[in-house]
C-alpha cells in the first residue's frame, strides 16, 4: 500500500471511530484536531479553530459534509490561513453532529482526503436557581430559574390565529424547571390523578382549577414568594429563552427530539421530566410531554402590551407546549390550545408554577 493511501485509510478509520487522527508522517498527511471540540455556552462568544494539515500538506478546501452547527454558530475555511473555522454566540442549548471534509493540495499529497465528525455541545447559560421542599424531611424539592424581565415577539407571524406582537414583561420572576412530577402533587395533594403512573412524570388529568388548589397549597409553605401559574406570555417568552424562531432551539424541526417528548418518540406515554436538553434558560420540557396550563382565559391578543393577563372573562383557559401525542407543528413556542377550566381528562395535560 503507498503511503498516502495508508495515510487515507488511517484518517477513514479515524473518522468512523472519532479516535484521534494519526500522527503526521515525515512529507506531511492531512490531521484533524483537536481530536474533540470545547463545549460551548448559550449567550457566549464561541471560536475554534479545526487544523487540517500540518505545514508540509497544506490545506486547499474545507467545508461541511453532513450535520448543522448549533443555532448561532458558523463554519468558514479561512484560505489564507489553510484552516477551518467554528464561530460565533450560540441562542440554544443541545448537541449537534457534524463531519467536516478537507482536502489538500500540492505535489506530494493532491487530492488527499479527509473526514472528521464531531459532536458540538452548547451547553445552557448560567443561570440563578432556587429549590423549594414541599415535606419537612426535606424529600421532595421543586427547582425554579429565575427569568430575567424583558421584550419579546409574542405568536408567529402568519401562523397564529391571533396576530404576533410586541409584549414587555417588567418584573423578574422565578419559572418551574421541569413540569409539576406526581411527586411533587403527591407531596401536596396526597393524591395523584395521573393515567401514566410514575412519581417522576408530570402529573396528568388535572384540571385548571385542580392547579389552582395545590399552587394555593404550596402558597401556604412558601415565605417570601408567592405562587401562580404562569400567564401565557410569561410562558412563552421563558420557553423561546431569547430565541425568535418557531423552537427554542431554532427552526429545524429534526432537532426537536433531542428537545422534547413528541408522538415520534414518547412511546405514546408521559416521560420522567427533565431527561431531554434544556432551552438556553436552563428549563426542560417546555415543547412537549405534557401541554401545560397557564392562568390566562384564552382570547385575542389586544396589540403591544405590558405585562399582558389575557383577557378579563372567557370561557376556556390557555394550554401551552404540546404533549407526547403532538406532532412538532404543536408544539412550537407560539402555539396555544385551550380548554374549559374544569377539565380534568386529559392524559397529556399538566402544569409547572411560577414564583415571585
Ligand atoms: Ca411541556
Amino acid at each position: 500500500m503507498s503511503r498516502s493511501r495508508r495515510a487515507f485509510v488511517l484518517l477513514a478509520a479515524a473518522a468512523l471511530t472519532g479516535c484521534p487522527s494519526p500522527t503526521p508522517g515525515p512529507h506531511g498527511d492531512l490531521v484533524f484536531s483537536p481530536a474533540q471540540l470545547p463545549e460551548a455556552t448559550v449567550g457566549k462568544p464561541y471560536s475554534t479553530f479545526i487544523v487540517a494539515s500540518n505545514a508540509e500538506t497544506p490545506v486547499g478546501d474545507m467545508k461541511i459534509a453532513s450535520g448543522a452547527l448549533p443555532a448561532g454558530l458558523t463554519f468558514a475555511f479561512r484560505e489564507e490561513e489553510r484552516r477551518g473555522e467554528i464561530s460565533g454566540t450560540p441562542t440554544a442549548a443541545g448537541r449537534s453532529p457534524v463531519t467536516i471534509e478537507a482536502w489538500c493540495y500540492g505535489t506530494q499529497r493532491s487530492g488527499q482526503t479527509g473526514r472528521q465528525t464531531w459532536e458540538i455541545v452548547v451547553q445552557p447559560s448560567a443561570s440563578e436557581t432556587e429549590a423549594v421542599f414541599l415535606d419537612d424531611a426535606k424529600t421532595v424539592r421543586m427547582d425554579f430559574v429565575k427569568v430575567k424581565a424583558g421584550t419579546f415577539t409574542m405568536g408567529t407571524k402568519g401562523e397564529e390565529k391571533r396576530e404576533a406582537r410586541q409584549v414587555t414583561l417588567t418584573k423578574d420572576f422565578w419559572l418551574q424547571t421541569t413540569e409539576v412530577t406526581q411527586a411533587q402533587w403527591g407531596a401536596l395533594m396526597g393524591t395523584n390523578p395521573s393515567a401514566n403512573q410514575d412519581p417522576n412524570c408530570p402529573v396528568e388529568r388535572v384540571s385548571w382549577d385542580d392547579c389552582q388548589a395545590f399552587v394555593a397549597k404550596l402558597n401556604a409553605r412558601l415565605k417570601g414568594k408567592t405562587a401562580s401559574l404562569p400567564t401565557e406570555a410569561e410562558w412563552e417568552y421563558a420557553c423561546r429563552a431569547g430565541s425568535a424562531a418557531k423552537w427554542s432551539f431554532g427552526d429545524d424541526p429534526s432537532r426537536i427530539t433531542d428537545h422534547a417528548w413528541l408522538a415520534s418518540n414518547s412511546g405514546k406515554k408521559t416521560q420522567p421530566v427533565g431527561k431531554k436538553l434544556p432551552n438556553a434558560w436552563g428549563l426542560y420540557d417546555m415543547h412537549g410531554n405534557v401541554w401545560e396550563w397557564c392562568q390566562d382565559w384564552y382570547g385575542p391578543y389586544r396589540g403591544d402590551e405590558t405585562d399582558p393577563a389575557g383577557p378579563e372573562e372567557g370561557v376556556a383557559r390557555v394550554w401551552k407546549g404540546g404533549s407526547f401525542t403532538s406532532e412538532p407543528t404543536h408544539a412550537r413556542s407560539a402555539h396555544a390550545l385551550w380548554c374549559a377550566p374544569d377539565w380534568a381528562k386529559g392524559m397529556d395535560t399538566g402544569f409547572r408554577v411560577l414564583m415571585r
